[in-house]
């Protein structure tokens, strides 16, 4: 049941089955802890709290109610299936409208439904909207998906009585934030807790929350005096893993007609689910469309915006790569494409009448973008499309009852988050991470960064910006993320930071170390400190090609050969050092899409993609288009094929992948990426972040592209996934959303 109270519970059954160790109810977890406080540092929010097992009241399908620890799976499922409960039932709230509504309440700790809720006013909108030559608008619907990480979330949870130590593994993101919720939550003392994030298969925000399950197994183990394991199956990580995305944007623009943008509203209403998942909250949705995203690239002199998140007896939701981006980004692009029709503009016109051309540049927000190559990567798209060809084919083919569409997107995105970015948002979060480079008596060196990795390639991009540092080869270094809190420090691989903080860290811990190496190398060269240069695993003296000496003989001669030091020199060849922004920085770029649909089946086949992507200075390309590969798989998926449906009565309907359609290689369509770099001046080597564009950009370009390619029979489609049946009936004149 999606909302029902407990009556009854009895694990007696379940406690004497064979192999059964324990058995848990909410009741039996309440002393340790209420539950996990969610909410969002802005005005209008509403906390919940999340109880570690429910007592009292279910308010999702999918909501953990009773643990049962046994000697194998087999057994604690068995012995599961043994507990007894009696529920009242209660009245079930599943969609948002229903929530706004109002009367029927979702959770009882939001007796209006409504988890935040709010809104601002820049500039005069009013008078824009009053004196615009032309009006458009249109209501946007993301539908509810599964970031669907290759891995499911687990933890292992280790308490040894003698010694007081925790040991906790963990797929998460943020393994310091795990850790501090232990001792903040549960008491356990933070010096005695280690929280252990291996490698694990795909996080994309899902594994960015602390989950109920991260408390519940210490205390488990402390209880049994044993370690405890606790994975999810892929229906369990469907039910209960964070959902992401659901949520209606209307969003109007007011035109003049030159085709300028003059002013753009937007209203978010997000179906948030049935807590506040910590610690992002409801906000991850509904606040990041509308605050992040309402001007784009473009030069627009007011906006309005407003937003709202309800709860609903559905699986909370939560972070997932592009985190609010998405949806801000699909109504944005998905308007301009329409205001470009309605004025019979081309797309790229339009975005060229109105993209912003001199930087830097300050929003109607007061939010400064110092850089961008907006106009370029608009340029750049109708080049690699070949527009004009594009549109004789499409004309030709249509002739022969073959429907092509070209769908265009173009982003601007906060990247690297730092205390910098949350400030300029209007928020308090503080971020700061640690690097520790280690260099070893041979002249190789170990770095340790604080960020952990799901499958990034960090450790490659953060191998190479070490090599730079010091001077020595790629192949001499270690990297480690920090697999461990007992290694360096880190906010959590979040906001598409890694590449600027973890570089950043590397950078200066990094510059320690190679000043102490110049240093002696200058002293065993007899040479100025100033004139010092490492590279390719030598120091040499500027200007004088033969006076060098190999870094690896510096090393040893730090570690065993005092008389190579300089006057009080300290010896100590390992650094750490914390790294934040000083400003925000944004990375820009965007899509074009060729879409062919099918009138017999409305399938969408996708012939190929076109990303542009300005990261600033680009680390390693590979990486970086393997990033944006993965990101646009994972928003054709959002567009057309994922979708997490529940019945009237609450009930999540798609629990495997057989219901839930996963893009796989055989709809990937190819790519071609052209890399724009205006770095940025405040990072090290001007890199910028790009993790989530992928996602944030895609699916407006596949609506578009479907749009478009619609254009012949007269209709427009607002609402994702766009389903082969909604398309079918599109072209066959009747309305299926
Ligand atoms: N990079 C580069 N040059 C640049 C910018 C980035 O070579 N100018 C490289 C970086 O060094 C890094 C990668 O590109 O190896 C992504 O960097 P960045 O944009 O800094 O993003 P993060 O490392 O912070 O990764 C987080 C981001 C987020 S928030 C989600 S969600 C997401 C994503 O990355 N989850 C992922 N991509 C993912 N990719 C995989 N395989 N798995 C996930 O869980
Ligand atoms: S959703 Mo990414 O973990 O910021």
């Amino acid at each position: 049941m999606a909302h029902a109270r407990i009556t009854r519970i009895d694990v007696s059954a379940a406690l004497a089955l064979p192999g059964v160790f324990l058995a848990w109810t909410g009741t039996d977890v309440l002393p340790h802890c209420e539950g996990l406080v969610g909410e969002f540092a802005v005005p209008g929010c509403n906390a919940t709290t999340m109880p570690l097992l429910a007592t009292g009241e279910v308010v999702y399908v999918g909501e953990p109610v009773a643990v049962v620890v046994a000697e194998s799976r087999y057994a604690a499922e068995d012995a599961a299936e043994l507990i007894e409960w009696d529920f009242e039932e209660l009245p079930v709230v599943v969609s948002a409208d229903a929530a706004l509504a109002g009367g029927d309440v979702a959770n009882s700790q939001l007796p209006d439904n409504i988890g935040i809720t709010g809104g601002a006013t820049y500039g005069d909108v009013e008078l824009a909207f009053e004196q615009a030559d032309q009006v458009v608008s249109g209501r946007y619907y993301t539908g509810r998906v599964s970031a669907a990480p290759m891995e499911t979330r687990g933890v292992i949870a280790s308490y040894e009585w003698a010694s007081g130590q925790l040991r906790v593994w963990s797929g998460s993101q943020m393994p310091h934030f795990v850790r501090y919720c232990l001792t903040a939550y549960l008491g356990f003392p933070e010096q005695c807790v280690e929280v252990i994030a291996p490698d694990t298969g795909g996080g994309f925000g899902q594994k960015a929350h602390v989950y109920v399950e991260e408390m519940l197994l210490p205390l488990l183990s402390r209880e049994l005096d044993r370690p405890v394991k606790w994975v999810e199956d892929r229906r369990e990580n469907l039910m209960a893993g964070t959902h992401a995305h659901e949520q209606y944007v209307d969003i109007a623009y007011a035109l003049d007609d030159t085709g300028r943008i003059t002013a753009v509203r937007t209203d978010a209403l997000g179906d948030g689910g049935a807590y506040h998942a910590p610690p992002w909250s409801m906000a991850v949705e509904p606040w990041c469309a509308v605050v992040m995203t309402p001007t784009g690239i473009y030069d627009v002199p007011a906006a309005e915006y407003s937003y709202t998140a309800v709860a609903t007896n559905k699986t909370p939701i939560g972070a997932y790569r592009g985190v609010g981006y998405m949806a801000g980004t699909l109504a944005r692009e998905c308007l301009a494409d329409d205001a470009a029709r309605a004025l019979g503009m081309s797309p790229f016109d339009f975005r060229r009448s109105n993209v912003v051309r001199e930087f830097p540049w300050t929003n109607p927000q007061n939010i400064v973008y110092d850089e961008g190559s907006w106009l370029e990567t608009i340029d750049a798209l109708e080049e690699m499309v070949d527009y004009t060809a594009f549109l004789q084919r499409q004309a030709e083919l249509r002739l022969q009852g073959r429907y092509l569409g070209l769908g265009l997107s173009c982003f601007v995105e906060s990247s690297g988050e730092s205390t910098a970015t949350s400030k300029e948002h209007g928020l308090g979060d503080v971020y700061h991470d640690t690097a520790t480079v280690r260099m070893d008596p041979n002249g190789t060196a170990t770095v340790t960064v604080g960020l952990t990795a799901q499958g990034q390639g960090l450790a490659t991009t953060m191998g190479q910006m070490a090599a730079d540092t010091l001077g020595i080869r790629v192949e001499d270094i270690t990297v480690r993320m920090a697999t461990s809190t007992s290694q360096a420090y880190g906010s959590g691989t979040v906001g598409s930071r890694g590449a600027v903080i973890a570089s950043g860290a590397v950078a200066r811990a990094g510059g320690i170390i190679r000043e102490k190496v110049r240093a002696v190398a200058a002293h065993m060269l007899e040479a100025s400190e100033n004139d010092i240069e490492l590279a390719d695993g030598t120091a040499s003296v500027a200007g004088a090609p033969d006076a060098k000496v190999a870094i690896a003989d510096v090393a040893a001669a730090i570690y065993f050969d005092m008389t190579a030091w300089p006057e009080g020199f300290d010896p100590t060849l390992e650094a750490t050092l914390a790294y934040d922004t000083a400003r925000p920085m944004f990375s820009n770029g965007g899509h074009a899409m060729i879409v062919e649909l099918d009138p017999d089946t409305g399938f969408v086949r996708f012939e190929k993609v076109f990303s542009v992507e300005d990261c600033g200075t680009v680390i390693n390309p590979n990486v970086v288009e393997g990033q944006i590969r993965g990101g646009v798989v994972q928003g054709i998926g959002a567009a057309v094929f994922e979708e997490l449906s529940y019945d009237a009565s609450g009930q999540l309907l798609s629990t495997t992948f057989l219901d839930y359609g996963l893009p796989t290689m055989d709809v990937a369509p190819p790519f071609e990426i052209r890399h724009l770099e205006t770095p940025s001046a405040h990072t090290a080597s001007g890199v910028k972040g790009m993790g989530e564009s992928g996602l944030i950009a895609a699916p407006a370009a596949v609506l578009n592209a479907v749009n478009d390619a619609l254009t012949p029979f007269g209709a427009v489609l607002r609402e994702l996934p766009l389903t082969p049946e909604k398309v079918f009936s599109a072209m066959n004149g009747s309305s299926a959303g």
